[in-house]
């Protein structure tokens, strides 16, 4: 039968299952990715598993998060992944040497191969034709270790792309437009596979940005063919080598087709608070603007930066603009210093950050009170620049160029200039000396634990019954950043005690004390959600501090892959509602009691939730796999981990 190229590289890496959309499969990872805000915690899960040496084909630790270093914390994490890196055959990109997807992608992307990494907006490598998948850090750690990884089987769901980009319209709209059209929940379990002569017309930079903001969708990942582009961008990164040809079967077919027109899009943004919340830059122009800052993984390819350059030169910042720009990698930023794109910037006034992630996770330049700031990355939600009243609006390079220039949103179309083509230069220039390899000589590392390094907390087995009170009730289209706010909060990563001191800061700041309270009584923590719980990051600290401070399960109307794995992983137990109704009547203070959730979970009866304080009952839904059954019936994966290790040696 003809297959989807997702199908053929899925299959290809099959380890466990059948494929067939919708079953569980255990897939073989090639490659796996982690950056310091994650990656801490995850090689000290995997220190934990008491491996001697990755076993991947090639596995890397970035530090681009946890860049500004405000006290001693950030820097202990980054020396403790230094250490940890070489001494179990990890190479390292050290802090300055960019963003990990950006950098990951430039270097390291394989097309056909399959990475696992520890953040959300892993798919970037889709760009490349790489099966790239984010995952809780946990997962990746087991993923090192030579353990399969785990995931359903998708319904593959072809976008066809037809036409050519307009001037002055780039591959930002494209995923804006995906995004109009899917929306940010209920699309767990799918992939969006690109494919039609549009794609033809699209650099494999350009695909980046479309596969990697296609996370917001919530997909498993995206992915585009490999083909003459992607051999000609492996060419100039001086990797022509890793090249391979790679497409769908012509006659294949797919669970959904969407047609878009390229030559039909217009510059769109997303509006607050989230990557979904779609409009035209039409229907916005003439708001003032008073940030713009341009970078993150999604836009800061050497084409975005050059566009920006170009659109800029010989212009002056607007005076009520504060013009931000974080480039993605050393490798983008050196070659604008080279041409003298980079002393173009600077003559506009523009304010540079260090190759990071830098304003994207909030933890630098937070715009002023209810601010209008433009940026070019792929999150808007509330609070995560930093600034809670602030409106962030996601756009193009091109249209977040114009507002500098005039000082509001403007059409990037109506700046009445020639609209600068890029065009790939015939080589980068290569340079690896900030990537570290493995030691030689692995006994000889020594690795240093700072203080802010503490030992992963274990969880529990589930209990017989649940017993205990609604902790917090949220709406719907609750994020990662909702629960556990990263930004300024996120150089204690590595100190669960302290981290989880500001769970759900932003929604409820309230709740670490009233979860104190509850976990002090002896009663247990329940978390009930409304629709797409858990959407956004792949940062498992959304489930491992909820699990320190005693949380057993989570009730919602919905949940998001990531983090309903991570929740798994950590031993809380994801339910759903089945009716509506049960979800509104619920009340945050209510006491639940799940009785025989243990022996529920183990048989796969009817799990009913009895609200004492109501005096009602009702059934919910548990959709959980053998495997999950048995990690949540263990205490968690590393519990599972260490009982099977027992079991081995008696
Ligand atoms: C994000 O963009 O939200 C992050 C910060 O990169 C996260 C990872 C994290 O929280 O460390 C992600 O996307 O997974
Ligand atoms: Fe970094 Fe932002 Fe990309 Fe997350 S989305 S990896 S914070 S640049």
């Amino acid at each position: 039968m003809a297959k989807t190229l997702t199908q053929k590289i899925l299959e290809g890496h099959l380890v466990a299952g059948e494929y067939e959309p919708g079953n569980e499969i255990g897939i073989r990872i090639d490659q796996t990715l982690t950056q310091d805000a994650t990656g801490t915690m995850a090689y000290l899960q995997f220190e934990a598993m008491g491996v001697n040496k990755v076993k991947t084909d090639n596995s890397v630790s970035f530090i681009d998060h946890n860049t500004v270093q405000i006290g001693f914390e950030n820097a202990d994490d980054h020396r403790y992944l230094q250490g940890v890196a070489a001494r179990y055959g990890v190479y390292l990109s050290r802090a300055g040497n960019g963003i990990c997807h950006q950098v990951h992608l430039e270097r390291f992307g394989r097309p056909g191969t399959t990475l696992l990494g520890s953040d959300s907006h892993t798919p970037t490598g889709g760009g490349i034709g790489q099966i790239a998948i984010g995952a809780g850090g946990l997962d990746v750690a087991l993923a090192m270790a030579g353990e399969p990884f785990f995931l359903t089987c998708p319904k593959v769901i072809r976008i066809n792309l037809t036409g050519r980009l307009q001037p002055w319209v780039s591959a930002k709209d494209v995923i804006l437009k995906v995004l109009a059209i899917f929306g940010t929940k209920g699309n767990v379990g799918c992939v969006l596979e690109y494919g039609g002569p549009g794609v033809l017309t699209l650099t494999v930079p350009e695909r980046a940005t479309i596969a990697n903001m296609g996370a917001e969708c919530g997909v498993t990942t995206s992915l585009f063919p490999s083909d003459e582009e992607t051999r000609k961008f492996l060419r100039v990164q001086g990797r022509e080598a890793n090249w391979k040809e790679l497409a769908p079967d012509t006659d294949a077919v797919y669970s959904r087709v969407v047609d878009i027109n390229l030559s039909e899009l217009v510059p769109l943004a997303a509006t607050p608070h989230s990557p979904g919340n779609i409009a035209t830059v039409r229907e916005l122009e003439g708001m003032k603007v008073t940030q713009v800052c341009i970078g993150s993984c999604t836009n800061s390819s050497y084409r975005d930066l050059m566009v920006v350059a170009k659109t800029l030169k010989g212009k002056k910042v607007h005076p009520n603009v504060s013009f931000i720009l974080a480039p993605g990698s050393k490798q983008v930023v050196e070659m604008l210093a080279r041409n003298g794109a980079l002393a173009d910037l600077i003559a506009t006034g523009v304010r540079l950050e260090e190759n990071a992630c830098g304003f994207c996770i909030g933890n630098s330049q937070s715009p002023q009170t209810d601010a209008v700031s433009l940026r070019t990355s792929n999150r808007n939600f509330l609070a995560r620049s930093g600034t809670k009243s602030a409106n962030i609006y996601l756009v193009s390079p091109e249209t977040a160029a114009a507002a500098v220039i005039t000082g509001r949103i403007t059409d990037p179309r109506d700046l009445g200039i020639s609209y600068p083509e890029i065009e790939m230069p015939d080589a980068f220039i290569i340079d690896d000396s900030m990537i570290l390899p493995p030691a030689d000589d692995p006994g000889s590392v020594d690795i240093c634990r700072g203080p802010n390094i503490g030992a992963p907390p274990e969880s529990e087995p589930i209990p017989e019954r649940v017993a205990g009170v609604v902790t917090i009730k949220v709406v719907d289209n609750i994020t990662t950043d909702h629960i556990i706010p990263a930004g300024a909060r996120m150089k204690y990563r590595s100190n669960i005690p302290a981290y989880s001191e500001f769970l759900f800061e932003i929604v409820d700041p309230g709740f670490y004390n009233r979860a104190m309270e509850i976990k002090g009584s002896g009663r247990d923590n329940i978390i009930v959600a409304g629709l797409s719980y858990g959407q956004g990051s792949s940062r498992e600290h959304a489930a491992l501090c909820p699990m320190f401070m005693g949380v057993k399960a989570v009730i919602a109307r919905s949940f998001e892959r990531i983090h309903t794995a991570n929740l798994i992983n950590f031993g809380i137990v994801p339910l759903t509602f089945k009716n509506e109704g049960d979800y509104d009547a619920i009340q945050e203070g209510d006491s639940l009691e799940i009785p025989g959730i243990r022996e529920r979970i183990g048989d796969g009866g009817a799990l009913i939730v009895m609200n004492t304080t109501q005096g009602t009952e009702y059934e919910v839904g548990y959709d959980l796999s053998g495997r999950a059954k048995e990690i949540l019936l263990a205490g968690g994966m590393l519990s599972l981990i260490r009982n099977k290790r027992v079991q081995e040696k008696s």
